[in-house]
């Protein structure tokens, strides 16, 4: 049994849409961001940068932080969505999500949806930043059905849950017609459907 560690946010959402993917037993345990619980001693043991979402495998009595890894951990464990010949373009993408599209989107979250007015400049360069990796990844898939290649794969499920903030973003989905065949291929799949709905609180995917 996988336990999930995590709060309701994009990075959290990867984890239990790939956990519904693979069809893991798991149960979810809600760390409260917002009361500083990801501070406390017990959750640092297994989180060093008191961050969500963390796996504890009871199985094998190991736990893991870093979204990506767990995704990779998951992967490897399952023998889904991180099929061996195409691991070298599925890193690349997985680790651009990682690095950049995540990073990115999130500072504009904070800049344009959480703190509107308080930095322009902020505004401006996240705005130009975000739209510019629509834009990338519009390309991309202009070329490929999903991000490695022709198969669904962990890139895009670690892709997908920033893009499905897009009214949060205000760059407007629709004009990127690759990037809106994705995100609406991927939004029809029950088990990304389930895993959105992390605290089954009825969290629905946002329409493109
Ligand atoms: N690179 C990390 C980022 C995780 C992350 O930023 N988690 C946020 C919520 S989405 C968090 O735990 N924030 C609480 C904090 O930083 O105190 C991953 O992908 O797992």
């Amino acid at each position: 049994m996988i336990e999930l560690l995590t709060a309701d946010t994009p990075n959290g959402k990867k984890i239990s849409i790939m956990l519904e993917e693979i069809k893991f037993n798991y149960k979810v345990t809600k760390i409260n961001i917002f009361k500083e619980e990801q501070f406390k001693p017990e959750f640092k043991k297994i989180s060093p940068f008191s961050k969500i979402p963390v796996i504890i495998d009871h199985e094998e009595k190991t736990s893991l932080f870093e979204s990506g890894a767990i995704l990779i951990y998951l992967g490897e464990k399952s023998g889904k969505l991180y099929n061996k010949n195409q691991r070298t373009v599925i890193n690349q993408w997985l680790m651009g999500q990682m690095a950049y599209v995540g990073p990115m989107l999130g500072q504009h979250h904070q800049f344009h949806h959480y703190n509107p007015g308080k930095s322009e400049f902020g505004e401006n360069r996240y705005f130009k930043i975000s739209e510019r990796i629509y834009k990338e990844l519009d390309e991309r898939l202009s070329q490929t059905k999903f991000l490695a290649g022709e198969d669904y794969t962990i890139a895009d499920i670690a892709t997908f849950p920033w893009i499905a903030r897009h009214e949060w973003h205000d760059i407007g989905l629709k004009r990127f017609k690759n990037l809106t065949r994705w995100y609406e291929i991927i939004s029809n799949r029950d088990a990304v459907q389930r895993g959105y709905d992390l605290l089954s609180n009825g969290d629905r995917i946002p329409k493109a």
